[in-house]
């Protein structure tokens, strides 16, 4: 029998790429995608469709009975910059959807889990240059803590219950079809719309910030392969950390000015920064190449050609 999947939280950034992708791979009437609202068209006239909510065990464990489903991709969380601002829900949401499908398999009505864990994991005191698989951690924000929270259950249930739960911690992720949503890297997404409508763009970080960035391309490519790798080569269960690359602002201004001469960039940093320097500014995914053969192939210039040439056919 061909494996169903649900997607939950398919209208998010990653989300409608992913399912996208899946529905190439798998078919389109083998993928379903759900989200708390049909904000996305193509999304919805592309493949079946559910309106579902992301925190109720029972509308998900119907919808699963409903389409034979075997396979779970949870997408939909509350992230860093605007877990900041609403912490309890940003909790309730990050942890109890987790909580919901890990005990979908605990139960017995799925099999197989995909759940994105972040950078977010690490904390300040976590070594800012190559931050290494296993590591000092101690997260400080709300969504960092209940990333790392769940990459513990994630580990447990797997350990405990035999579910067979996979994560990859997400680096921020550059892309141009669906804008993201309250991330401390959605800078570098911003950056080139302000850069092709107004040629000026002023940056909630400041120069110097360096962070673990990835193209969309990779990121789903990643997220693909780990889905596809045989179960006894992988030796995390809890997240994997993947790379790609770091960049600063000022960095990625300059990638910007090769090909927009008159582009200029200033800071104005917010509480993001805050967010932005508890994290590591570049990861080592040693393990994650060496378990599945991760390896990225978008770098900097290649982002922003892509990126700008994308975008200016949208505006
Ligand atoms: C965010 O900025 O919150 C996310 C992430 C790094 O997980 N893009």
């Amino acid at each position: 029998m061909t494996s169903k999947i649900l997607v939950i939280g398919a209208g998010g950034q990653i989300g409608v790429e992913l399912t996208e992708k899946l529905r190439d791979i798998y078919g389109k009437d083998n993928v379903i995608a759900s989200d708390i609202k049909a904000s996305n068209e193509k999304l919805v006239f592309s493949g079946p469709f559910e309106i579902l909510d992301a925190m109720g065990y029972e509308a998900i464990k119907t919808c699963v009975k409903k389409y034979h489903v075997d396979t779970v991709y949870l997408m939909a969380a509350m992230l860093s910059a605007t877990s900041e601002k609403h912490p309890e829900l940003a909790w309730q949401l990050n942890t109890n959807s987790l909580f919901n499908v890990l005990n979908l398999a605990k139960d017995g009505y799925i099999k197989h889990i995909f759940w994105p864990s972040s950078i977010a994991v690490f904390g300040p005191n976590t070594p800012k240059n190559n931050a290494e698989q296993h590591t000092i951690m101690e997260p400080t924000t709300v969504y960092g803590i209940s990333k790392q929270m769940g990459e513990r259950w994630c580990e447990y249930y797997h350990n405990n219950y035999d579910v067979d739960v996979r994560s990859l911690r997400y680096p921020g992720i550059i892309s141009w079809k669906n804008p993201p949503g309250g991330g401390t890297t959605d800078y570098a997404i911003d950056i080139y719309h302000e850069a092709l409508k107004n040629e000026q763009y002023t940056c909630f970080l400041n120069e110097h910030t360096e962070l673990p960035m990835m193209f969309m391309d990779d990121a789903i490519d990643a997220t693909v392969k780990l889905m596809q790798t045989k179960s006894e080569k992988l030796s995390i269960r809890s997240s994997y950390n993947i790379s790609a690359i770091s960049f600063t602002p000022k960095q990625i201004s300059e990638s910007i000015k090769k090909v927009l001469p008159n582009f200029s960039i200033n800071y104005k940093p917010d509480f993001r920064q805050k967010i932005a320097d508890s994290w590591p500014k570049s990861i080592n995914d040693s393990v994650a190449k060496t378990d599945w053969g991760w390896k990225h192939e978008f770098n900097l210039d290649d982002i922003t050609n892509e990126m700008l040439d994308q975008l200016s056919k949208q505006i």
